[in-house]
């Protein structure tokens, strides 16, 4: 398991390499907060929105552009000021579709054209024969074909009349099918133009992990116009949802080494007066913002209590979208691994194959008129190679063998010894018997030792000291004690030897 663990993050590694070298390195990345709106205080007092204009029925609140509201037939708009000083970009739009029924109508609509569309038109709230891109957040089936609600991006060049009858499906550059309406959570889509790629990544909104993305489309050699406005727009027909955009953030994208450094003094200043206006503007907001609890202490607290509890029903759905959540990681981990088991067969697969073709081109080559027209194999396992490990694999087999043979007779050896010694039982007595030898040897060493130390000190008188004949009967003794603790080990060892 560690090796496979191992294994995968070397996969992830490649696959992460692989894909940075596609893409070149990764591109510098600048916030573009004139292409951007978000809560909170999305929209001023005054109920503009700062650098983008907004019309038809759509409303903007602090928290959030409610671009078309769920009453019949509405359709409303809103469209960046500026139109975009950079040619590629990234913008994140997070979105909430909500609405009682069980389906809804019509949908949304994120546009980047070189003109600003209308507020009220006719594709998702604004104008028809665009020039550019419009991605569709379609919810309502017009084609009756069971596939909405489906997202797609249609490129138009401002000459074709967007296909209602059959929901955009002729026209369509890419598209998928996802469900984006009545999301627990907001539902994001993630569109990049980089490079003249666009990709468009989906959050389906069952989470509230922002990193939930999924990839809807990508498709290469997408050529928009240099610089368009960025604007969406929704609506609604018989059946009506809410369409509200929370957040709406652009990036722009630089190539490594293109950022642009010209334009940085100016910004400089810019972002000094920028930076001073936006304190003021949270200095007043504070000042608002206090003047409106002492005018509403009541409400006030009321909110801040209610924030503490919960009812049952909400408890029992956040612990439904809880768990939904947890199942959901779950099966993503696991498609991950399915993903990554699939490559790592496709590319074994490969290699066989390109073993395999191998041989034959090395074979084709041997036995053609023109050896030196041998193709040359690509980086892989070559015929030599294999020929190596299959010898290897023989020496080692033979001296597996050997070494088998050789533990067999040793294995027969051992047993005759075995069986030798059970047919013979005294010659367990046998080892025995020579320490007994060897023990009576050198007690007889000892003791001629001893007879001539005595000898050499017999000549001088001595009354008190050891008679010989003592000093023999005490050897006497010694050596009956030591012959029968002798016997009486041998006697218990040949007893423990039955036992087992
Ligand atoms: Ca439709
Ligand atoms: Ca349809």
């Amino acid at each position: 398991m560690k090796m496979a663990a191992e294994v995968r993050w070397l996969l992830v590694f490649l696959i992460s390499c692989v894909v940075s070298s596609c893409h070149g390195e990764t591109a510098h990345r600048k916030f573009e907060y004139k292409y951007s709106f978000k809560p909170p205080y999305l929209a001023q007092k005054d109920g503009s929105v700062p650098f983008w204009e907004y019309g038809g029925n759509a409303i903007a609140s602090s928290e959030n552009v409610r671009v078309a509201l769920s009453l019949r037939s509405q359709k409303g708009a809103i469209w960046a000021k500026q139109p975009t000083n950079f040619d590629w970009w990234e913008v994140d739009l997070v979105f909430r579709i909500s609405g009682r029924g069980r389906i809804g109508a019509d949908g949304l609509a994120f546009w980047y054209t070189t003109a600003k569309g209308s507020y009220n038109g006719t594709v998702f709230g604004s104008s028809d024969l665009w020039t550019g891109l419009g991605i569709f957040f379609d919810s309502f089936d017009n084609d009756n074909k069971h596939n909405n609600p489906y997202i797609m991006a249609i490129v138009n060049d401002g000459t074709k009349v967007f296909d209602h009858a059959n929901d955009g499906s002729t026209q369509q550059l890419a598209g998928c099918l996802r469900d984006f309406r009545n999301k627990p959570f907001a539902t994001r889509a993630r569109i990049e133009y980089y490079k003249n790629t666009l990709t468009l990544l989906f959050h389906n909104g069952m989470t509230n992990n922002e990193q939930d993305y999924d990839i809807c489309f990508r498709v290469e050699n997408v050529m928009l116009p240099k610089h368009g406005y960025f604007g969406v727009s929704a609506a609604t027909g018989g059946l009506a949802d809410d369409h509200d955009v929370l957040h709406f953030l652009t990036t722009s994208l630089y190539p490594p080494g293109q950022l642009p450094t010209d334009g940085q003094k100016v910004s400089l200043e810019e972002q000094a007066k920028l930076q001073q206006e936006y304190l003021d503007y949270q200095k007043k907001l504070d000042e608002q913002k206090e003047e409106y609890r002492k005018e509403h202490p009541d409400q006030f607290r009321k909110n801040e209590f209610e924030e503490y509890y919960e009812t049952e029903n909400q408890r029992e759905l956040r612990q439904i979208f809880n768990g939904q959540s947890q199942m959901f990681d779950a099966l993503r981990e696991l498609s991950r691994k399915l993903d990554e088991v699939v490559g790592r067969q496709e590319r074994t697969l490969s290699l066989i194959s390109q073993v395999q073709v191998g041989g034959v081109q090395v074979t084709g080559g041997q036995t053609g008129s023109q050896p030196g027209s041998q193709p040359v194999l690509i980086d892989t396992i070559r015929r030599q190679e294999v020929d190596a490990v299959l010898n290897n694999q023989n020496i080692i087999l033979n001296t597996a063998r050997e070494i088998k043979a050789f533990v067999g007779e040793v294995h027969t050896k051992a047993e005759s010894i075995l069986s030798n010694q059970a047919r013979a039982p005294t010659a367990q007595v046998q080892p025995m018997g020579y320490d007994y030898q060897s023990l009576v040897s050198e007690v007889r060493d000892g003791l001629n030792a001893l007879k001539k130390d005595v000898k050499s000190v017999g000549s001088a008188d001595c009354p008190n000291c050891l008679t010989t004949t003592m000093f023999l009967l005490f050897i006497g003794i010694q050596m009956i004690i030591l012959l029968v603790y002798s016997l009486y080990r041998d006697n218990k060892e040949a007893q423990m030897k039955k036992l087992y």
